[in-house]
């Protein structure tokens, strides 16, 4: 049985989905801070959490009888850049909350990482699964605080955590709040409902990206995969591929002709994205646990666009 924090977020409204149909709707007990009428709620077992108020996160995780946690509640980078001190105490301290609940309880743990968790002196290209981390954002210090945390509770109590540092994920279900790959998000949006974007990320600025299907599908390999084989732990590099705004504009020029694309560069967010690696290398994942993808940019933005039609109602 699962327990998953942020089920309301980016990731977690998929994740839920993706959790129950795998494992069974009861099995997947699904935990934001706010209850809001969607799928996410009315799908399975819901429950009102905020992982800061680590009393009722032990009760429910006990009361489910859950024997996994992943915890994915978080402030992203901008939003954490804007209220790093709020960012810490809620990236740090719910990330305690989850690992001390599940040491307590003997649970795996899942909690993901991000590109977020390297900084300007890491190398750019091809970056390494083992290299320096100084990230420059409040919202990298709390991913590479977490990983070591993460790794810290494995070598320590031997819990059983397994985590993946994600690039920039793009989805239809719930739109990315805070973030600064979001622009790869609300490009598809805008296309369908403006047929053109203002992109607030400068052209030139290649980050990684994934798909939301390829993330999820890493998730539960991750979590399934045979512990022996696990060099690394928190957290692996994953990525499927590497653009700047420029080319996801082209790709969706190929299904929109008329598209087009502007540029307003927000300093903010430039700053962090500046600060990320342009590719990083996701050959441990591949090597430890079999990581794949099956989205490139062309096949993502063809089912980015006919979903979105769908949803929008275009
Ligand atoms: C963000 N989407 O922009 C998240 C993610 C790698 C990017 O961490 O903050």
């Amino acid at each position: 049985k699962i327990m998953v924090t942020g089920a309301l977020g980016q990731i977690g409204s998929e994740l839920i989905t993706k959790l129950r149909s795998e494992y069974g709707a009861d099995n997947v007990l699904a935990t934001d801070i706010r209850h809001k009428d969607s799928e996410v709620t009315a799908g399975g077992p819901f429950e009102v959490l905020d992982v800061t108020d680590a009393k009722r996160m032990h009760a429910l995780a006990k009361d489910f009888g859950a024997g996994t946690m992943m915890h994915m509640a978080a402030l992203l980078s901008a939003k954490a850049e804007s209220e790093p001190l709020f960012a810490w105490n809620l990236n740090m301290g719910g990330l305690m909350n989850a690992l001390e609940v599940s040491r307590e309880l003997d649970m795996q743990f899942f909690t993901p990482s991000s590109i977020g968790a390297f900084g300007p002196s890491t190398p750019k290209k091809d970056t390494p699964q083992d290299t320096l981390q100084r990230p420059t954002t409040m919202y990298g210090v709390n991913k590479v605080a977490g990983e070591l945390l993460c790794d810290y509770y494995y070598n320590r109590f031997g819990l059983d955590t397994r985590g993946v540092r994600f690039p920039g994920l793009i989805s239809y279900v719930a739109q990315p709040g805070g973030g600064t790959t979001d622009y790869a998000v609300d490009i598809y949006y805008k296309a369908l409902q403006e047929g053109k974007y203002t992109s607030f990320i400068a052209e030139g600025t290649y980050m990684d990206m994934m798909y939301m299907p390829d993330a999820l599908q890493a998730i539960v390999d991750l979590l399934e995969a045979d512990p022996e084989k696990l060099i690394h732990r928190n957290a692996f590099n994953v990525t499927a591929m590497s653009f700047d705004p420029s080319q996801i504009a082209a790709s969706i020029k190929k299904q929109i002709p008329t598209f087009e694309m502007a540029y307003d560069v927000d300093p903010m967010r430039q700053a962090i994205a500046d600060s990320w690696p342009d590719s990083i290398d996701p050959s441990a994942a591949m090597a430890e646990w079999g990581f794949k993808t099956n989205y490139d940019l062309d096949k993502m933005t063809i089912d980015m666009l006919s979903k979105l039609r769908t949803k929008l109602n275009i």
